[in-house]
């Protein structure tokens, strides 16, 4: 109860703050998106988790505006990256279940993108699979998104109760392996079997396939013999600030 007091006025005090952790390519070796990460820098606690946070901030109605928030920051980011001479990087932002629920959602984001003049390509909005919204709701709502020109990616893949048939039906551009599955290979066959399982389905459906939370080499090794596309995790970067992504971007190229 007193933190969402707190997360009340957090937005007004600009306690907010995103962080942005690489993806990286597996065939050329390079950034080619950052995942924004929203973290809050409480005045007294120190730092609160999204996970404690964002689902208060789901119950109290505060993701609209801080989904707001945190949309229009990483596409005005992505803008400033461009300016700095970076090549256009894809910027992945996480929508909560509130904003499908948002009426002016798809209004907002042609808003967004208009103000901060940021290329629809290199918008990638993140769905979760736990997100339950009518199927027929959601891919109507998926199409006027998609028909901003932006990107749509499948977050923590393979960890709902969702069955496959949406994938038909959704217009989607890439799948992200949750860390679950990650986590345990090449040690356990039967995550092997999955991982091995959801790269090559990605494949035959045209998706992109992005692997999260890799940690170890040995990893990192099994994702490239699977031909993964995409990696982002610890053994990379962890999410850092706008400033260190040029660095390492400066560093990298
Ligand atoms: O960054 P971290 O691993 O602490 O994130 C924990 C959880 O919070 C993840 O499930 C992540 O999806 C969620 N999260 C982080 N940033 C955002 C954000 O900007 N918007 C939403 N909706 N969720 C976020
Ligand atoms: O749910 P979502 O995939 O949006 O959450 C991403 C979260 O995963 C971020 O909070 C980020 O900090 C975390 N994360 C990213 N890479 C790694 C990793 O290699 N290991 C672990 N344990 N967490 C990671
Ligand atoms: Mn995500
Ligand atoms: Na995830």
């Amino acid at each position: 109860i007193l933190l969402e007091q707190d997360l009340h006025n957090a937005l007004a005090n600009n306690e907010f703050y995103l962080d942005y952790q690489p993806q990286v390519n597996l065939k050329t070796g390079t950034i080619e998106s950052v995942e924004a990460l929203v973290r809050w820098r409480h005045p007294t606690r120190g730092f609160v988790p999204p996970d404690v946070f964002i689902p208060i901030a789901e119950e109290c109605g505060l993701i609209i505006p801080l989904g707001k928030w945190i949309l229009e920051t990483a596409c005005t980011q992505a803008k400033i990256w461009e300016k700095q001479g970076l090549p256009p990087m894809k910027v992945a932002v996480n929508l909560s279940l509130g904003q499908l629920f948002q009426q002016d959602l798809v209004e907002m984001v042609q808003d967004i993108l208009q103000r901060t003049k940021l290329d629809p390509t290199f918008l990638q909005l993140e769905i979760t699979e736990s997100m339950t919204m009518n199927i027929d709701q959601m891919t109507q709502l998926l199409h006027e998104l998609k028909a901003l020109g932006i990107q749509i990616a499948v977050d923590d893949f393979g960890t709902g109760y969702s069955s496959l048939s949406y994938l038909k039906e959704f217009p989607i551009d890439c799948l992200k392996i949750d860390r679950t599955f990650v986590r345990n290979v090449p040690h356990n066959p039967n995550d092997e079997a999955l991982v091995s399982m959801i790269i090559s389905m990605a494949k035959h459906l045209r998706l992109k396939v992005v692997a999260e939370g890799i940690e170890e080499v040995d990893q990192l090794s099994f994702l490239i013999d699977g031909g993964c596309d995409y990696i982002q995790g610890y053994l990379f970067s962890k999410p850092i600030s706008p400033q260190q992504i040029t660095d390492t971007y400066k560093d990298l190229h």
